[in-house]
């Protein structure tokens, strides 16, 4: 998959870099022999989201080249809340909400990691065992309050205010990167822009601790910025989750699928793993023949792949075939409920409907009983990927779809879902 000899080289041509504490020394050590890095993230969620990913395709790059990718699942971090990037005081939660959470995030980060080569630990277990004196003389003796409130996330906070808890931050994530550091050999922490300042603290400690010449690093992927401005990762329907109950893997896909010209390069070279010479050709192709969206199309086919797994962009892609033709009456029951999800839907018995009544009383698709005769004459009226004409058409539940939904389509793109109770 590399083209590339050294990762970071291999992370500039993908656009994956911001900042880096020691770019020579980096260099050197992971061209030297394989590492360990750590990225960390808090459970204040119960699901990934697609921003995420973005040091996570980092990690990832590097556990493709043979390093050791670790994960700090941030239980104790969490419960104590990350100002960076906010500009307010975040409100606590429950510790059984943040354990629920970690569950279901272990189990979103094994699918993309796998078990082997890939460690993860949680926070919790070695920051909720620091006594408080313990804690002060360690660590809080070592970190200046003038140095801390320069650190632009808390700087940013003063005017508005910032407790002593989330002002505290900073530290624990310190305590981790020295943690791991010790016992998991972990040399480099990665994150987010708004990282910086957490990952920074961590070397100074580490310094401090261990002597200058240990060998820890610091590295942070740019902000992802869209070209028309607006931000990267949000939907119609908000965030784009990687649980497929709360972002179905359809929609992922078209999450996908839906970008821009301008940005299709930009997101090839930094979510998927094809070659410089397969985006060069995907883009001449959106050079060509844009309204065939072939660089979409295989962008939403890889990160599909890669977070749901091949099935998943099976079943999207018919789907999307299926609602762009019309052709409805073969989809299963779950790419029925993926692929209209966002559509108007209404509910009706499972007896048989006469069609005018279907359109107008059991639903509202249809304004009057005079527009629904006209539309069905005139042929705009479809029911389960049928064309329809006769006005006395009788609409039978249990035709298609185990009786549990029937489709109704108006003219070329409006679509209806029909619950059957
Ligand atoms: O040792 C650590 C403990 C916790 C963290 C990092 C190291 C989490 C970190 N403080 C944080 O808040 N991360 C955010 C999160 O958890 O959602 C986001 C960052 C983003 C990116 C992403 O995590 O805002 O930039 O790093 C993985």
């Amino acid at each position: 998959m590399a083209d590339a000899d050294n990762i970071i080289d291999e992370l500039d041509w993908r656009g994956a870099l911001n900042q880096m504490t020691d770019e020579e020394g980096l260099r050197k050590v992971t061209s030297e022999k394989k590492i360990s890095l750590y990225c960390g993230t808090d459970p204040t969620g119960d699901s990934l989201h697609v921003g995420h990913l973005i040091p996570f395709m980092i990690l990832k790059r590097f556990q493709l080249m043979g390093h050791h990718p670790v994960i700090v699942i941030g239980g104790g971090t969490g419960s104590i809340g990350d100002p960076s990037g906010r500009n307010s005081e975040r409100v606590l939660q429950t510790m059984d909400v943040i354990h629920a959470n970690e569950k279901k995030l272990t189990a979103q980060m094994e699918k993309l990691f796998g078990t082997d080569n890939f460690t993860i630990v949680n926070n919790y277990d070695w920051l909720s065992k620091m006594s408080l004196l313990g804690f002060l003389r360690d660590y809080g003796k070592l970190f200046s309050v003038n140095n801390m409130l320069n650190k632009e996330v808390v700087a940013s906070r003063l005017e508005a205010g910032i407790s002593y808890t989330e002002f505290t931050y900073q530290i624990l994530q310190s305590v981790d990167f020295l943690t791991l550091y010790r016992e998991h050999d972990v040399q480099l922490q990665i994150g987010g822009a708004d990282q910086w300042g957490n990952i920074t603290a961590g070397i100074d400690l580490i310094h401090r601790l261990e002597g200058q010449d240990a060998k820890v690093f610091g590295l942070t992927n740019p902000l992802m910025l869209k070209s028309d401005g607006t931000k990267f990762g949000k939907s119609a329907g908000g965030a784009v989750w990687l649980d497929p109950e709360k972002t179905s893997p359809y929609e992922f896909y078209q999450f996908w699928f839906n970008q821009d010209d301008a940005d299709v390069e930009k997101f090839l070279k930094f979510f998927t793993f094809l070659s410089k010479e397969e985006i060069a050709d995907l883009v001449q192709q959106t050079k060509d023949q844009p309204q065939k969206r072939a660089a979409q199309r295989k962008l939403a086919e890889e990160v599909t792949e890669f977070v749901h797994g091949k099935q998943a962009v099976v079943e999207a892609e018919a789907i999307s075939a299926a609602l762009f033709s019309g052709d409805v009456a073969d989809l299963s029951v779950s790419e029925i409920e993926q692929g209209f999800a966002g559509v108007p839907s209404f509910d009706a018995t499972n007896e048989q409907h006469d069609l005018v009544e279907f359109l107008t009383a059991t639903t509202t698709i249809e304004k009057s009983r005079r527009q629904a005769r006209e539309d069905i004459t005139n042929g705009a009226i479809s029911v389960n990927g049928e064309r329809v004409r006769d006005v006395d058409y009788v609409v039978d539940p249990s035709s298609h779809f185990d009786g549990k939904f029937v489709i109704v389509r108006r003219g070329k793109k409006k679509y209806f879902l029909v619950r059957i109770k």
